[in-house]
């Protein structure tokens, strides 16, 4: 379908309900059935070709973060291509593509083919496969930055991320944490020796486990109030009910890939109660 003129892969299986942006690659749904929605959406998102939908699942993409305009790379402002749609009783996989075009060399002047799978059904498990289609070695960093929706983000508790980490709140100071994280103010972390399940505890509503690969990092972020206010996609208070774990490529340790050469980077998303 299309919503504001963006094309939108709806997916409605006995296992799960989803919807796929293809401006982005963006997963902007998922509600496995009898479960509550698992990743969250802001309300006032907005779905227009020039931005990247606030909430869902970003594909960061040749880059992490700031590290070159734009911020967080072209892929989540990238139209994709739908490659492929398969199901059974389990659930639905969609594949997207993205591969390099004028615009996108323009920017970062490589050839690269990306093939984006989303396994969809009573769990969740998203790959972006990455390759190098150059005649010369390239590097890149990226994340799959998932936004999840819990119950309260002052009842939420995260474990299993690791204890060091980089600040970005403070100069991107190094420190040591404890292994539970808990929110009073805005986090924004590089997690940078994750286990490779990183659990949120979602009050007592739920548990949620991120089990990433192809990654070097997990980064945790909440904006809290000011942060929240400050940005026109977000309402004042929604950064109550959201977190991001996000399964990271981080800049200060990029992926080389040779011509000819791949890496997959995994998020897989699954609901306990
Ligand atoms: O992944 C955390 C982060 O890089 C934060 O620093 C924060 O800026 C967030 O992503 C959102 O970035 P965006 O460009 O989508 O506003």
């Amino acid at each position: 379908c299309e919503y504001q003129g963006i094309k939108i892969v709806r997916i409605n299986h006995a296992q799960a309900e989803a919807a796929i942006s293809l401006h982005g690659g963006h997963l902007v749904w998922f509600k496995p059935k009898g479960e509550d929605d698992v990743i969250w959406l802001s309300e006032k998102a907005e779905f227009d070709t020039t931005k990247a939908i606030r909430g869902g699942i970003p594909v960061c993409w040749p880059w992490f973060g700031k590290a070159a305009a734009p911020s967080h790379g072209f892929a989540r402002n990238s139209e994709w291509t739908l490659y492929e749609h398969r199901e059974n009783d389990n659930g639905v996989i969609i594949a997207l593509t993205l591969c390099d075009s004028d615009a996108t060399r323009a920017v970062w002047p490589y050839k690269f083919s990306n093939m984006l799978t989303f396994e969809i059904g009573t769990e969740l498990t998203v790959s972006l496969t990455s390759t190098n289609s150059d005649d010369n070695a390239w590097s890149y960093s990226g994340a799959l930055h998932t936004y999840f929706n819990v119950e309260s983000i002052r009842e939420t508790t995260i474990t299993q991320m690791g204890s060091e980490y980089q600040d970005s709140t403070q100069s991107d100071q190094i420190c040591q944490g404890g292994d539970k994280l808990t929110f009073q103010c805005e986090v924004d972390r590089v997690y940078t020796q994750p286990e490779s399940t990183v659990l949120i505890a979602d009050g007592s509503r739920r548990q949620i486990a991120v089990t990433n690969s192809g990654h070097n990092a997990a980064v945790i972020w909440n904006p809290w109030q000011a942060l929240s206010q400050s940005m026109a996609d977000m309402a004042d208070d929604s950064f109550e009910t959201m977190v991001c774990v996000e399964s990271t490529i981080h800049n200060s340790q990029s992926i080389t890939l040779a011509p000819g050469e791949s890496h997959t980077l995994t998020t897989q998303i699954q609901v306990k109660r």
